[in-house]
């Protein structure tokens, strides 16, 4: 019931930043006094979200921010990482929305107040209605959107925030939302999802060239996730295909920006399916970051398939409750293996965790899956120390369980248990660990 690491490693050194994730559209509520989202509408649709539910309330973070954070300062952290909703700080017609922009000065103040470092995300999904209209992340227009806003936020947060994030995961908003169309906006079509990646990738570009003039002294950087991808044997095609894998859903999105090139199968895409890349894109996509933020949860092993390229392999392992397999030896390689491949700066380990099961017994929630999930992946990361990455930071994905995109909220990764009906909060045993481990540095 312990997390436990081996003595004198960097993660139990009090300059190693420990924190806990949320996003915006998943924890918030509130809708009434922002703009309509992507999310919005898609949860509208019928059949896309396993439980039918919604954003509208969520854990109602919007009327219990205050509580939250006496919890999050409870937990001793020394960072949150938030994201801001777009919609809710923009107009439709592109100006600030003071009540929107008041809700997160409020919320910035008192993390300062107490503290605590804010890691803020810019972009965690929720696109604003209106530019899915205009056919959104297809739309180059819309990175130009992004940088209009991102200009305007940062000027009204002025030095309250530690570090900025510009996307979180683009690799979720292309693959997931334009190309299999399993999240919003839902479009469906491999010609989709390599455009939409290049214009999340410009967005980032031009966000980025606005973070280092509105706000030099933040830690200003990107959030990408990684499922490392696995050969099922040794035989040629199959490593072949498991490495194409890697590159189309993996290395597609740190390619550009660390090496300013995408990886070279994207000369074996059709040219409908390749993006439109225009001169100074990728000098703009490729600016130095203060910091690289990864997002780790499983690994995928793939096999050759016969008419398309690859095929994902069910998994086998022990899963988590997502149905991802557990196999932390997995996140140690990545990290490893990111290092060897490219020139990146420090990495924060922006969210990792697991959906698992909780039982709740006289106020006292027993999570051990997840407390042996974080204690090995918490390890995994000493690893990776061990062996010459640098990394300065992990995040707990979730603080509190939350609104999990197409599961609804079946699906619990918080570290602090959510009881829907009342809103109350209760921390779980992993949380208290995760508490004890911090305090304890
Ligand atoms: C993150 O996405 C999100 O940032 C966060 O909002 C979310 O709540 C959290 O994770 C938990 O889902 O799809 O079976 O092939 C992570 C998304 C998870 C996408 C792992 C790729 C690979 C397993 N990634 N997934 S599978």
């Amino acid at each position: 019931t312990k997390l436990s690491l081996p003595p004198h490693s960097p993660l139990l050194s009090k300059n190693f930043v420990y924190g806990v994730a949320t996003a915006s559209f998943q924890i918030e509520g509130g809708s009434q006094d922002r703009l309509p989202c992507i999310w919005d509408t898609f949860c509208d649709t019928p059949n896309k979200i396993v439980d039918s539910s919604d954003g509208h309330t969520a854990c109602d973070h919007y009327n219990l921010w205050r509580d939250d954070i006496d919890l999050i300062e409870s937990l001793g952290v020394d960072a949150y990482r938030l994201s801001i909703s777009w919609p809710r700080v923009m107009t439709q017609d592109a100006k600030l929305n003071p009540v929107g922009v008041k809700f997160y000065t409020d919320i910035l103040d008192e993390l300062k107040r107490r503290n605590i470092k804010a890691f803020v995300t810019l972009y965690h999904w929720d696109l604003p209605q209106h530019l899915e209209d205009e056919g959104g992340w297809l739309n180059r227009q819309t990175a130009y959107a992004f940088e209009h806003y991102v200009n305007l936020i940062t000027k009204a947060f002025g030095d309250r925030v530690h570090s900025y994030a510009t996307l979180n995961e683009p690799f979720c908003s292309a693959f997931l939302g334009y190309e299999i169309g399993i999240h919003a906006p839902g479009k469906v079509g491999k010609e989709y999802g390599r455009k939409a990646a290049h214009h999340l990738l410009l967005a980032h570009g031009l966000a980025m060239s606005v973070l280092k003039q509105n706000s030099p002294n933040t830690l200003n950087g990107i959030v990408l996730n990684f499922t490392p991808c696995y050969s099922l044997t040794q035989s040629d095609e199959d490593l072949k295909a498991t490495a194409f894998a890697d590159d189309y859903l993996n290395q597609w999105y740190i390619k550009p920006i660390i090496d300013a090139q995408y990886p070279d199968i994207i000369n074996q895409l059709p040219l409908n399916h390749q993006p439109d890349i225009l001169e100074g894109d990728m000098e703009l996509i490729s600016q130095s970051i203060d910091y690289l933020g990864i997002n780790f949860y499983t690994r995928q092993v793939y096999k050759a398939h016969p008419t398309d390229i690859y095929e994902p392999i069910a998994p086998t392992g022990p899963l988590t409750d997502m149905g991802w397999e557990i196999y932390p030896q997995s996140f140690t390689d990545l990290l490893v293996s990111l290092n060897k491949t490219y020139t990146l700066p420090p990495i924060y380990i922006t969210e990792n965790g697991a959906a698992m099961p909780d039982t709740y017994n006289n106020g006292e929630v027993n999570d051990l899956d997840r407390l042996s999930y974080y204690n090995t992946h918490l390890n995994a990361v000493h690893n990776a120390i061990e062996q010459g990455v640098v990394i300065h930071g992990y995040f707990a994905w979730s603080l509190m369980d939350n609104f999990e995109w197409a599961e609804g909220y079946l699906k619990r990764f918080g570290i602090v248990y959510v009881d829907y009906k009342t809103q109350q909060r209760t921390i779980k045993n992993s949380g208290l660990a995760y508490k004890e481990l911090i305090s304890k540095r």
